[in-house]
């Protein structure tokens, strides 16, 4: 059958556009794969109006439109969405990070996922990108976000740190890096990151500085974490079923027993004592924390004062009264750590020994 001219013109530019349409396909195929675990928070926040950049509502929108108001993440990387949670991070509770740390854990094992972004409330972000940074054996890129404002307020934060995160979880050069957290255009380790300011978008902030920095889609880094984390980490997820009790209890001018006592009662296995100055330790309250250490409750000591580092048997005998202290770790970030220290040893020395390292 003869074709004219134009049936023939017509079969050419659809063969054509099938070829370019298979090789976008191909290209986006080619691409890495990254997988954004949703949890909540104000990256998913909503507010009444534009101008609502500090009143909203947190967890509201889910990981399917988080991703489909952001098209441009598709020139980064094949990128797909699980919600794990949908809460504010001030309700983290254990049982929440051990969920997702399992996720976060099995995900990292397929071969077809190249790097994993956590969207997160900013309160406990810290906490949680600690405590991945622990107990997940991999060598790929986990990165933990959040933002400041919600997408509906004015200049809102999230698009731009969500871009960052997928872009930054999709780079080879961010592997091997430890539980990275991207706010800001800045690349935090996750063991150093707190949030230090609680309504500006420039919120998170380690007193070692950042990583790096993320700009238009390229990472530029400055410096390396030293402690051990992931793959380096005596500790995983697959080996630990349950945390123990660990809770914190501030110093301050005229302190009293009554929290201490209290969490004695409870059956903490440590307490994180967030002394005043160097970690310092009321002397009214030494003998209620010797009566837990007496029971085997480990005292840990960490400072309210945010930066610096708490002085072994500085202006507190740590050996004699077989304290252990946090060195650089803020008392949330203390907690983190004496939980999953607690699920190998009970030894203070130990305990000492994972708090220099990790
Ligand atoms: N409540 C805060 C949280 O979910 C909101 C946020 O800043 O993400 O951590």
């Amino acid at each position: 059958m003869l074709m004219t001219t134009r049936q023939g013109m017509k079969r050419w530019l659809a063969a054509m556009a099938l070829s370019a349409l298979s090789a976008a396909a191909l290209a986006q195929a080619a691409k890495p794969h990254v997988v954004v675990l949703a949890t909540g928070g104000t990256i998913a926040g909503a507010g009444a109006s534009a101008a609502n950049s500090a009143t909203y509502a947190a967890a509201k929108v889910p990981v399917e439109k988080l991703l489909a108001g952001l098209p441009e993440l598709g020139n980064v990387a094949q990128v797909t969405g699980e919600q794990v949670f949908q809460i504010a991070s001030e309700s983290f509770t254990n049982e929440h990070l051990l969920t997702l740390a399992r996720r976060v854990s099995a995900l990292s094992k397929q071969a077809d996922v190249d790097g994993i972004v956590i969207t997160h409330g900013t309160d406990t972000l810290e906490e949680t990108a600690y405590f991945l940074n622990l107990v997940v054996h991999t060598a790929k890129p986990i990165v933990v976000v959040g933002s400041m404002r919600p997408g509906t307020a004015l200049s809102a934060d999230g698009t731009l740190n969500l871009y960052d995160a997928v872009s930054v979880a999709a780079s080879k050069d961010a592997g091997g890096k430890g539980v990275l957290v991207t706010m800001n255009d800045e690349i935090q380790s996750g063991r150093d990151v707190s949030k230090t300011i609680n309504i500006k978008t420039e919120a998170f902030k380690s007193q070692w500085g950042p990583l790096g920095m993320v700009v238009e889609g390229r990472n530029y880094w400055f410096r390396a974490p030293v402690k051990r984390h992931t793959n380096a980490s005596e500790f995983n997820i697959d080996d630990i079923k349950t945390l123990p009790a660990v809770d914190i209890v501030y110093g301050y001018g005229n302190m009293n027993t009554t929290g201490i006592d209290a969490y004695g009662k409870a059956g903490v296995k440590a307490l994180i004592h967030a002394g005043t100055g160097n970690g310092s330790v009321a002397a009214q309250a030494v003998p209620a924390l010797q009566g837990l250490r007496a029971q085997g409750v480990q005292i840990i000591r960490s400072a309210r004062v945010p930066d610096g580092f708490v002085l072994r048997n500085a202006e507190q005998p740590d050996d004699k009264y077989d304290w252990v202290v946090a060195h650089d770790l803020r008392p949330q970030k203390a907690r983190i750590l004496a939980m999953v220290a607690l699920t190998k040893t009970s030894d203070s020395k130990e305990l000492q020994r994972i708090f220099w390292e990790y």
